[in-house]
């Protein structure tokens, strides 16, 4: 275990919003933070990145993560803990590389990681590992999810106790892909037919034991003002990956990053599977390629993680920060300009 002491202007919660948005810990490169709150702290589920040597491609193959670091604080602004390796890439008998951003979920005593990496057959898919501390280590179950293809879980646990697993990344996440229910590798991988309905996001219900899909994989549709599906081409609301949700109010309010338009942004819907209508945006482009935040609510306010890439100028090489979140009296989300 690691500790690290955050940026001196990384003040307590009384400093205000402007003063969080800090990396959280330099120690390592992090990204794709996806916070909980467990027994009273916030544990954070990032990436790990590192500096593989790869060249950078569309396809992300210089996201070449290969374990996870699991980080937790106390308050936000305080000092962040880094638990050290919870789950190593060797350790997944399923896995061959790549290991990208993960979720975590809380049930019944047990904790349990949900994370996507590509199998041997370089097909991204995502397993479930658990722990019995939020921080690890983890085990992983010796093969992925059934029926879980592309990356980004982000694991919804409702009021009424039922769990859902939003998943889905475009382009080197090879949703495109996965189209007609099966693995498809000679979809194209970018520029859709501007007139065809964007590629959505998948959601799951999750079984009783947290471990498999309970029930088919549904395509989240996103609706634009009018009522009508947002297309293909129009790529500053569309989803692209990094998808998440939390309940406001008891609305459903699904965020997602645009990718190619650096964008995250938000959608709202009375159902946990969608449809959702498209509300705005959430926080404008951060420096780096990539956008992917996780919203939670801790001791009464709300808190958006998200990532740049401040400390290393590198998209591939990110650190995790925190900021404030504010609804509006009328359930829309104040845009962040980070
Ligand atoms: O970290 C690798 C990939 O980059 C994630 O899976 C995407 O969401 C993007 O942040």
């Amino acid at each position: 275990t690691e500790s690290a002491t955050p940026p001196a202007a990384a003040k307590a919660d009384s400093a205000g919003p402007k003063y969080l948005a800090k990396p959280l810990i330099s120690n390592i490169y992090t990204a794709d933070p996806s916070a909980h709150v467990f027994n009273g702290k916030i544990y954070i589920y990032p990436s790990h990145d590192i500096e593989a040597g790869i060249a950078e491609n569309d396809n992300g193959d210089h996201f070449a993560m290969r374990d996870y670091h699991i980080l937790s604080l106390d308050s936000i602004g305080g000092k962040v803990t880094d638990h050290g390796v919870a789950l190593d890439t060797k350790d997944i008998p399923w896995a061959g590389r790549q290991l990208w951003a993960p979720d975590a979920a809380f049930k019944n005593g047990t904790y349990f990681l949900y994370f996507p990496v590509k199998d041997k057959k370089d097909v991204f898919r995502i397993g479930v590992a658990t722990s019995t501390s939020p921080s690890g280590p983890f085990k992983a179950e010796p093969t992925p999810i059934t029926g879980s293809y592309s990356i980004d879980p982000a694991v919804f646990s409702d009021t009424n106790g039922a769990a859902y697993m939003y998943f889905g990344g475009l382009w080197g996440g090879q949703l495109q892909r996965w189209k007609t229910g099966t693995y498809d590798p000679t979809a194209p991988d970018k520029k859709p037919d501007g007139r065809e309905p964007a590629v959505g996001a998948r959601v799951a219900k999750l079984s009783a034991d947290m471990k498999h899909f309970d029930g088919p994989v549904k395509e989240i549709t996103i609706l634009d003002s009018l009522g009508k599906p947002v297309l293909a081409s129009d790529s500053k609301h569309r989803f692209f990956e990094g998808g998440w949700m939390h309940k406001f109010q008891g609305k459903y309010y699904f965020s997602y990053s645009t990718g190619d338009t650096h964008l995250l942004v938000y959608a709202v819907g009375t159902s946990p599977t969608g449809p959702f209508t498209y509300k705005g945006v959430l926080m404008k482009p951060v420096q780096g390629w990539t956008t992917h935040h996780s919203i939670v609510e801790f001791k009464g306010k709300w808190y958006i993680f998200y990532h740049d890439t401040e400390l290393s100028g590198k998209t591939w090489l990110r650190n995790v920060k925190v900021t404030a979140l504010t609804h509006n009296p009328d359930g829309s989300i104040a845009t962040i300009t980070p």
